[in-house]
């Protein structure tokens, strides 16, 4: 053991052994977590921008997941290496990790579990996993998750939160039940206008708010929103949201409640918390506000900005002069669709056009790649901005108070000799 190796508290312990427990009971194949328990933090090289960001990169590993990067463990948040970003779906058990509360489930036990549907309609509903694979046609989607604060610890000046490299995203097959489906079983009564959701978690205090998220009775109903079981094909991992988890096609991860067991319609407005005060966004343009002139007006984050990124090379990469380097990157937006994707290397004087990998999915996000050949000893810098079909990009500077919704272009930078 060395000095930067952290140690998890008492809760992760118990955590790990309540995974277990829950493998045994539910009888589920659980063979991601057999290494459960097993710690293997690790030091990465320091680039400038982690630097910036933290002052060491830890590594570890909780039940279900592989080796992530540690941001706190209670509750846990757990970013994605970029190097998971070269194909097209992240793998589970690599799958970034964002919970709000220390009072996670750590087992659930798919016998008793049930997800109620309750409030402003008709029939209300108490569904198990069985009756959801069994009485409701399945869909499936391919989508992006991004955590409304994905790429915060970019922000200068610096803003409190999260401090997420690029890593608190992730693109996968979605399979469940459309929400539509369960609320028309259920028979919404007329004049209902916002249906909430709220998952197993718990506050660890009661002054505590519980993590409940809303949207519009029209959203819920759009035929994409979602009731996800599987997850690349897979039961979701216990972190990401075990048995069942809402997937919100276009939209920032922060609607996507884990762990999802009451879903409530409402024939008013849901005023909470986690709507009415934490994740909104300046109305202006890009959410854009300065530290010295703050937006007055806000509103619930919703879709995605525009945005790519770069998977290859990473920070601080050592390249080779006249030797072809296989740029690539993912660019995301919130369905309209990635028109392309531009990348500099001589500081925004020239961009060149990338290659965009054949879609995949309307919701997922669009892979691209372009070879390229330094010339120069020394330090280099690269940019890439995404254009969508509605002609929107990214920015060069954005900035706002809690550093959601980054549009801003990205840089990587890189040495060659
Ligand atoms: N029940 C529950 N669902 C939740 C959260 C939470 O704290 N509790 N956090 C949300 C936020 S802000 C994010 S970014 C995503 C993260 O999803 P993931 O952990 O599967 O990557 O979960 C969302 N759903
Ligand atoms: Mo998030």
């Amino acid at each position: 053991m060395h000095g930067s190796q952290r140690r998890p508290d008492r809760w992760l312990t118990s955590h790990v052994d309540d995974h277990a427990a829950w493998g045994r009971r539910t009888l589920l194949r659980l063979g991601a977590i057999a290494g459960a328990g097993l710690l293997l933090p690790g030091c990465f090289r320091e680039s400038e921008d982690a630097a910036r960001a933290a002052p060491a990169t830890t590594m570890m590993r909780f039940p279900g997941k592989t080796e992530l990067i540690l941001l706190t463990d209670r509750p846990p948040q757990l970013e994605t290496p970029l190097r998971y970003y070269r194909q097209d779906f992240t793998p589970n058990e690599a799958f970034y990790v964002r919970w709000h509360l220390s009072g996670l489930p750590g087992s659930v036990d798919i016998r008793t579990f049930t997800l109620s549907i309750t409030g402003h309609c008709e029939r209300p509903l108490s569904l198990s996993l069985e009756d959801l694979r069994s009485r409701f046609d399945p869909f499936e989607v391919i989508a992006v998750n991004q955590c409304s604060g994905n790429g915060r610890s970019m922000y200068q000046p610096r803003v409190p939160g999260g401090q997420w490299g690029n890593g608190a995203v992730g693109n996968a097959r979605w399979t469940g039940v459309r929400l539509k489906d369960l609320l028309d079983r259920a028979g919404l009564k007329p004049g209902a206008v916002s249906v909430s959701f709220q998952g197993l978690d718990r506050p660890p205090l009661p002054s505590t708010p519980s993590y409940i998220k809303a949207l519009s009775a029209e959203h819920a109903q759009d035929g994409e929103v979602m009731v996800a079981y599987a997850m690349n094909g897979e039961p979701l991992p216990m972190l990401n949201g075990f048995p069942l988890r809402l997937v919100v096609p276009g939209w920032y991860a922060t609607y996507w409640v884990k762990a999802l067991s009451d879903i409530t319609v409402l024939d008013h407005a849901f005023s909470g918390f986690w709507m009415d005060k934490a994740y909104r966004i300046p109305t202006t343009l890009d959410a854009q506000e300065s530290p010295d002139h703050l937006a007055t007006e806000t509103v619930p984050i919703n879709r995605m900005s525009v945005r790519s990124l770069f998977v290859r090379p990473e920070p601080e990469e050592r390249l080779e002069r006249h030797q072809a380097y296989p740029v690539e990157g993912i660019a995301i937006d919130s369905g309209i669709g990635i028109e392309r994707v531009e990348v500099t290397s001589d500081a925004g004087a020239t961009w060149k056009l990338a290659t965009l990998d054949p879609a995949i999915g309307r919701y997922s996000w669009r892979r691209w790649r372009l070879p390229w050949t330094p010339t120069a000893p020394g330090s280099a810098r690269l940019m890439v901005r995404a254009v969508d079909r509605s002609g929107r990009s990214q920015t060069s500077a954005q900035w706002n108070r809690s550093g959601y919704a980054r549009n801003a272009i990205e840089h990587v930078d890189v040495t060659v000799s």
